[in-house]
């Protein structure tokens, strides 16, 4: 048994905001005349926020100029903030405390890695912060999902191999990230679009505490 060690995606795992992403997004895109639908949404799940932009306009056969650009980019993010800065423990999605605890009281290294800039401040808010031995987010990386840089550096600051590490991933990018990096990928969601995953589920509570036993030991 070699050590293994435990990397979560923060949206869409941890917590329910591409919500509030889909909310601010939505404003933002029919500002600017874009349609924005909740399967639009779907594909900036794990997308960076730049990146975000970038295919909404695409979408709607749009160029900015850059200051523009982060001019938008702002919009968006304030909107957003709005949203979160009323966020508490409520917000945690089913099962994510006892799936998290499990590990910590199997002993297991857990991290973050997380595309949002906005990531520690979620985590503060609902109080998670201090169970993450390393959080790596979208301040901490230059290459977005499905890029497994975020990854990599998760399982680095915890000092297990890649392929000794198990990541939460509710985006099919972020799926496709920790696949590329070599680690055992578990989506969580919906199996259509996380097919690529090694296991799917839809969500924690349909994760049992003999499934991470096994992790652990295999
Ligand atoms: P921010 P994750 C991602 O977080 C979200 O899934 C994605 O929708 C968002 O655009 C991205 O973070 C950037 O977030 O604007 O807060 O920096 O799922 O990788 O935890
Ligand atoms: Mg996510």
């Amino acid at each position: 048994m070699t050590r293994k060690g435990f990397i979560f995606d923060l949206d869409g795992v941890i917590v329910d905001t591409a919500k509030y992403h889909y909310l601010a997004w939505k404003k933002l895109a029919e500002s600017i005349g874009i349609s924005f639908t909740e399967e639009d949404n779907e594909q900036l799940k794990g997308v960076s926020r730049v990146r975000s932009l970038e295919k909404i306009l695409s979408w709607g056969n749009k160029e900015l100029q850059e200051d523009k650009f982060m001019e938008l980019l702002a919009v968006k993010n304030n909107d957003y903030l709005e949203y979160i800065e009323k966020m508490d423990e409520s917000e945690l999605l089913p099962d994510v405390k006892r799936v998290l605890h499990f590990l910590l009281d199997s002993g297991q290294p857990v991290a973050l890695g997380s595309a949002s800039k906005n990531a520690r401040k979620i985590l503060r808010e609902v109080h998670l912060y201090a169970a993450f031995e390393a959080i790596v987010d979208g301040n901490d990386v230059t290459n977005a999902k499905p890029d497994p840089e975020v990854f990599l550096r998760a399982a680095e600051q915890i000092g297990v191999n890649p392929a000794d590490a198990i990541v939460f991933e509710d985006s099919l990018a972020g799926v496709q990230a920790a696949n590329i990096a070599g680690m055992t990928s578990i989506g969580i969601g919906n199996p259509k679009i996380l097919h690529e995953a090694d296991y799917v589920f839809s969500d924690f509570t349909e994760m049992s505490n003999e499934f991470l036993h096994k992790l652990i030991h295999q």
